[in-house]
């Protein structure tokens, strides 16, 4: 299969698993909030096809993109959003903390800028035991106003750890916009101060996403120490949950329909025949049909479960 299909049908399967997410919301069968990744397909499926699968990513609740693309089993995804025992967090993490270290998807978080630390400190714990491994971190623009973002990359810098981080610059933090936030928006320039390279990129482009990523991951690998990569994306829906927010009267209708128009998937349609949009169409559509059928019948975890440390 070529890079260019195997990208195209990641997004696909990513699009279409949130689109009915989106359908089934408002039966209240999954309880937990939930923050979509449609329209920011792009950046999950072309930073983690540029990984091994002992590559390590830690990312925020906006987390369903980075989960699927970093090769965590779909159906111990729509578990967890059903809050069932299965689930990849046992049930209890729902949408914002999903994990499956398996496929070194080690972790999602609902604290912003809370992933970034644990990702250099995976990335410090690999290179002590002399694995050759590359951590990601992955979080949005309003992370960048976090501590923990500044404390990481300096450490990462120091130690020249194999980290890279990447900035999903969707413009907004909730309902805040980026310009009211930051007096300088080019994230990828909070870099230069720690010595770090820092590289702006369309994130609606996966090509772009691919090789950029590519050429981070290659130095991390080889000793060159950490990155800073930033990809310019938006985000469709409301912050939290299904809907469109257009109405609220901070975004407007006419931001999201130009941003709608720049679809990463429809860009990235070139890539596929008819007939192999189709196929890969028609079988997402049934794994997904299969694995909410088998969440609606998983088993509730025990309400008497506590982890283990608290018996200690
Ligand atoms: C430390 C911390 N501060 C504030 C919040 C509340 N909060 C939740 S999401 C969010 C916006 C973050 O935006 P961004 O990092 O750009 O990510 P995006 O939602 O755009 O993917 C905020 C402020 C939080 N969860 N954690």
């Amino acid at each position: 299969m070529s890079r260019e299909r195997a990208l195209y049908e990641t997004m696909v399967r990513m699009r279409m698993v949130e689109e009915k997410i989106v359908e089934i919301y408002p039966d209240r069968e999954i309880r937990s909030p939930t923050h979509l990744y449609i329209g920011q397909e792009a950046v999950a499926a072309g930073v983690c096809a540029a990984l091994e699968r002992d590559d390590v990513v830690v990312a925020n609740y906006r987390s369903h993109g980075w989960y699927l693309a970093k090769g965590g089993r779909l159906q111990a995804m729509m578990d967890e959003l059903f809050g069932r025992a299965t689930g990849c967090s046992g049930g209890w993490g729902g949408s914002m903390h999903l994990i499956d270290g398996e496929a070194g998807l080690m972790g999602t978080s609902a604290i912003v800028a809370g992933g970034i630390p644990h990702a250099v400190g995976c990335a410090l714990a690999d290179t002590l035991q002399g694995r050759r491994t590359v951590s990601v971190a992955a979080f949005g623009d309003g992370a960048v106003e976090e501590g923990g973002f500044h404390e990481s990359l300096n450490f990462a810098a120091l130690r020249r750890l194999p980290v890279v981080f990447v900035c999903e610059n969707n413009l907004w933090a909730a309902f805040s916009p980026l310009a009211e936030r930051q007096p300088q928006g080019d994230v990828h320039r909070r870099a230069a101060p720690y010595g770090v390279p820092g590289q702006v990129a369309d994130g609606n482009d996966v090509v772009a996403v691919y090789e950029a990523t590519a050429s981070a991951v290659r130095r991390a690998r080889d000793g060159g120490g950490p990155t800073l990569l930033e990809f310019r994306t938006f985000r469709w829906l409301e912050h939290c949950g299904p809907n469109d927010d257009t109405a609220v009267g901070v975004r407007s209708a006419a931001d999201v329909d130009a941003w709608r128009e720049r679809c990463p998937i429809a860009r990235a349609r070139r890539f596929v025949s008819d007939e192999d949009d189709r196929r890969i169409r028609s079988a997402v559509a049934a794994e997904i049909e299969a694995a909410l059928a088998a969440a609606r019948q998983a088993p509730w975890p025990t309400p008497t479960w506590r982890p283990a440390y608290y018996e200690v």
